[in-house]
């Protein structure tokens, strides 16, 4: 006999859980289901009063509360526990059955799960959900891969719990079979650590060259949050600047570790960036810049040696380098974005996944963690050109940038001559030179492969591979 429930949750940390309560609060009837039986209790009784929850204690009871086809949710940690769960359900279901797994999984076990999983008639769903715990309660942007049919008895359930783009449409859309969702929820976190950087660079250079103080500094964050930066890592940049200590009365980033985290995402986007030959520089620049923080030993000992002697700002000249900054940070943004898409361009090639970079961008404008009013225009760009190049070969775009270059160029030069540290804008600025440069010393890098290991090279002037004869009577002969 068929359950009642419409769809099911199981693993119920703090993102299972939430998901559960986003589903119940919009009506659904949710199975809820998790290793340990005293989470699934602890949510029933904590809020079981926000919609309908049917409790199971066992694998055999969660899939019989199901109604067919049965769709379920798995919340657990990713990895071996994602596998050890599908393990278990998976002699209990029938085909036409979707199993949608909304963890961090990498894209490439999903590809096998999907596969795996295809051979006995059920629906592999790779499923990013980015938002963290306030989106998957609220609304959180939800990028789903898999089999396009599933999408069919999916999509409505998903829409229903989506956040909403300022325009009402849900973001959540089938971004392409097999690992496509996973894999553009990965570039999603390589951005948010691109991103993250540049604002922290951002932050750096006020405090450093501009000699203004956190609360200062939050309250030209929350004047660009009004302009074209408006986003929610902008957003709560300001709020975190503006945060005391209770205990010290410090600044709370003055009393907080220099040295940053990393789960692992955005390390993800970097390796397989360089399998697929893809420039993220901006992405891996942030991933650099964490891993550095961390190396305390190695700071330690590097801390004695020379820099520049800063000269300190006026008021007024570090007001417009305050203007500067905030040119640099959105054209080294654009680049992040660029490079992001690029890289979902490519994948969505070599796997064949039909991906829209537009709907994409849809996808991003609400719930996330890198939601920004600039999204739209990335979707209007690529809207019916889903062929487009890059973003950079988008007018507006490409206009914007040549406006802030001049900035842009001081604001780097400024942190190299002030010993600020500053590899995003940097980075990003030298890919945008690199793209529009007429000839690239890449020649030479041809000449020293083939000198050294006649590894042949092309010319300008005529097709084929050459080799010269270096060292010898140096003439030229066709490979
Ligand atoms: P965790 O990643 O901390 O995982 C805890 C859950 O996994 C618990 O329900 C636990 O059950 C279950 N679990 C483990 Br661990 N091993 C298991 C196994 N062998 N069999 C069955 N269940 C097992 O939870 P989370 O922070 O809620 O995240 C869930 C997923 O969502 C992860 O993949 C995470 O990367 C992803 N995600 C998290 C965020 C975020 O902001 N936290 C955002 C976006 C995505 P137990 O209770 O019995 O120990």
């Amino acid at each position: 006999m068929s359950g009642t429930a419409q769809i099911g949750v199981t693993g119920l940390a703090v993102m299972g859980r939430n998901l559960a309560r986003n589903f119940a609060r919009n009506g659904l009837t949710v199975a809820v289901h998790n290793r340990s039986r005293s989470r699934t209790d602890a949510l029933v009784e904590e809020f079981g009063s926000e919609g309908t929850f049917v409790p199971a204690g066992s694998a055999e009871e969660f899939v019989a509360a199901l109604e067919r086809p049965r769709r379920l949710v798995i919340m657990v940690k990713a990895g071996e526990p994602t596998d050890a769960v599908i393990q278990e359900f998976v002699p209990l279901l029938e085909p036409g059955d979707v199993i949608i797994d909304g963890g961090n999984a990498h894209f490439e076990d999903t590809r096998r799960r999907e596969r795996e999983l295809r051979e006995r008639g059920i629906h592999f769903v790779g499923a990013g959900i980015s938002g963290g715990e306030e989106g998957a309660l609220n609304g959180p942007s939800i990028m789903p891969g898999g089999p396009a049919e599933s999408y069919e008895s999916l999509g409505p359930l998903l829409e229903r719990i989506a956040a909403k783009a300022p325009d009402g449409t849900p973001c959540v859309s089938h971004v392409g079979p097999d690992g496509a969702g996973h894999f553009v929820k990965m570039v999603h976190n390589g951005i948010e650590y691109a991103d993250m950087q540049l604002i922290g660079e951002a932050y750096h250079l006020l405090r450093e060259v501009a000699g203004y103080s956190p609360a200062k500094i939050a309250e030209t964050f929350r004047g660009w949050n009004d302009g074209r930066l408006d986003s929610y890592l902008i957003e709560i940049t300001a709020q975190v600047l503006a945060h005391t200590d209770a205990e010290t009365g410090k600044p709370f980033v003055d009393v907080v570790a220099d040295r940053a985290e990393q789960k692992g995402t955005g390390r993800w986007t970097v390796q397989i960036a360089l399998d697929l030959g893809v420039p993220v520089s901006g992405i891996a620049e942030a991933v650099f810049a964490r891993s550095l923080s961390g190396h305390a030993e190695l700071r330690e000992a590097s801390r004695s040696l020379p820099g520049p002697v800063a000269e300190p700002l006026d008021e007024a000249a570090a007001a417009r380098f305050a203007d500067r900054v905030e040119q640099a940070l959105y054209a080294s943004k654009v680049v992040s974005y660029t490079q992001g898409f690029h890289q979902i361009q490519a994948g969505s090639e070599a796997y064949d996944w039909g991906v829209d970079p537009g709907a994409v961008a849809a996808l991003w404008r609400a719930g996330c963690i890198i939601r920004a009013a600039f999204l739209d225009r990335i979707r209007a760009a690529y809207d019916g050109r889903p062929e487009l190049p890059s973003l950079l070969a988008d007018k507006d775009f490409a206009a914007e940038i040549g406006a802030a270059q001049e900035d842009w160029r001081e604001v780097v030069a400024t942190a190299a001559r002030q010993g600020v540290p500053a590899p995003g804008f940097a980075a990003a600025l030298a890919y945008y030179d690199a793209l529009r440069a007429p000839r690239l010393p890449a020649t030479l890098t041809q000449g020293q492969r083939d000198y050294f290991g006649a590894h042949t090279y092309r010319r300008t002037d005529r097709d084929g591979a050459f080799h010269t004869l270096w060292g010898g009577d140096r003439s030229e002969v066709t490979a």
